[in-house]
């Protein structure tokens, strides 16, 4: 799979894309990740990329002449142009769900923005996919970008190193349920035992019980969650 990273800030990424699980997948050749600096799309003496809004009101926009300059260049780097993300706190919210739509396609351009958003023309001119990572606000798109790619690449097949891992975690059976506690070494901590069925060696108790812990977990998350909010 193949992602482009668009920021006004490159050196964010440079650690988290090095690190162990997409440092790997990259050298193996798995993913293919490359970050764009949209600044290097600006022009002028004083390569602007922000500007007050027209209008009146706090803060910057993104113009629309780097953005989409910059946004044109990456696409034209390979034969198939990717499916362009732009990460904004008004998109469609991310879940495990859209995670999944996302790692079925080929190419990813993931867009990041900075300060008050984006000038309409950059929305009206490239019709992004818009995603949001949940109801509050970040500073930027970067770290939800990174949100995106860990989630992503996670369920490109290879770069786990144990296929199973990814379909028994939480949210990715057919039941979509969330895990249930787990237990390593020692065997009793401050007074807490781990559970005697797990010591039993019986495999059948074991997944009956796993998946009832499963359930109840689910319930309690349901029940004790606050929805996120909506008009109505
Ligand atoms: Cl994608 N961007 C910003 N700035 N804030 C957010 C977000 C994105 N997702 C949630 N909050």
């Amino acid at each position: 799979m193949r992602i482009d990273i668009l920021t006004l800030f490159p050196d964010m990424f440079a650690s988290f894309l090095q690190g162990s699980l997409l440092g790997l997948a990259r050298t193996s050749g798995l993913l293919d990740i490359c970050v764009t600096n949209i600044r290097d799309f600006a022009e002028g003496t004083h390569r602007q990329v922000d500007d007050r809004p027209f209008g009146g009101g706090p803060g910057m926009l993104l113009m629309p002449g780097p953005v989409v300059a910059c946004v044109e260049n990456v696409q034209d780097r390979m034969a198939a142009p990717g499916h362009l993300v732009m990460l904004t706190p008004g998109g469609r919210r991310l879940d495990q769900q859209l995670v999944e739509e996302l790692a079925r396609k080929e190419r990813l351009v993931l867009l990041c923005g900075r300060y008050e958003g984006f000038d309409q023309r950059v929305h009206d001119t490239l019709h992004p996919d818009e995603i949001s990572i949940g109801d509050y606000v970040l500073s930027g798109g970067e770290v939800a970008a990174m949100v995106i790619v860990d989630a992503v690449a996670r369920l490109v097949p290879g770069v786990l190193g144990d296929e199973e891992s990814a379909r028994q975690d939480s949210f990715c059976g057919d039941d979509r349920l969330v895990e249930g506690p787990q237990y390593t070494r020692p065997r009793e901590f401050r007074g807490r035992h781990v559970p005697e069925v797990l010591l039993s060696g019986d495999h059948g108790r074991i997944a009956t019980w796993r998946h009832e812990q499963a359930v109840a977990a689910t319930q309690h998350r349901t029940d004790t969650h606050q929805p996120s909010r909506s008009l109505s």
